[in-house]
């Protein structure tokens, strides 16, 4: 079985100055980061001893394991291609069209999210997706990294509301954070996995 690797910041780890700083990119990418496909990868390994055991003593914990390891992994990765050095704005094109569509503007869609975000409880994201079954955009909170979804959608953006992402620079001051990281985001990247999103609901 193919090992995880962590892949690296698609930019320099001062580029996202002043809203992330240099210091807390360095933690959250090079030891958070890492740690989730580090624990992704150990559950694969003793999932595949237990199979070959035919032990299946501990398959709650190592299931456990691969869903928080693995969503870790997928949501990191996908929040630094999220954001860039020159985001900001607002999307166009098709992306821009079904948030006129499901949220009523932009805006309206802006105020969810960062509102999501802010409250989600504990250690979590905040996530835009589309859910293919219903053709629609949706705006939900991830609490720690798995938990709290509808099954099948394809998030798009995905903000860190981890203490982690933020602590350093902005202390208890969360909704700061948020609302600075809007200035941040890659829209073509994320009206990207738009456009790339499975479609599932026949018009
Ligand atoms: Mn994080």
């Amino acid at each position: 079985m193919p090992k995880h690797t962590l892949p690296p910041l698609p930019y320099a780890y001062n580029a996202l100055e002043p809203e992330i700083d240099e210091q807390t990119l360095h933690f959250h990418h090079d030891m958070h980061h890492k740690a989730y496909v580090d624990g992704l990868n150990k559950a694969d390994e003793e999932l595949e001893k237990a199979r070959q055991a035919g032990d299946y003593a501990l398959i709650k914990h190592w299931s456990r394991e691969a869903a928080f390891h693995g969503s870790g992994h997928i949501l990191h990765t996908m929040f630094w291609q999220n954001l860039s050095p020159t985001g900001g704005g607002q999307p166009a094109g098709d992306l821009a069209a079904a948030i006129q569509r499901d949220f009523g503007s932009f805006d309206a869609l802006k105020a969810q999210m960062t509102a999501a975000t802010v409250a989600v409880e504990g250690s979590g994201w905040g996530v835009l997706a589309y859910n293919p079954i219903w053709d629609q955009l949706v705006v939900l909170q991830a609490e720690k990294h798995q938990d709290l979804t509808q099954w099948g959608v394809v998030p798009l953006l995905v903000i860190d509301a981890w203490e982690h992402a933020y602590y350093l620079k902005y202390q208890n001051r969360r909704a700061d954070f948020v609302k600075a990281i809007w200035n941040k985001v890659n829209w073509q990247d994320v009206a990207g996995r738009y456009a790339g999103a499975p479609r599932l609901k026949k018009a």
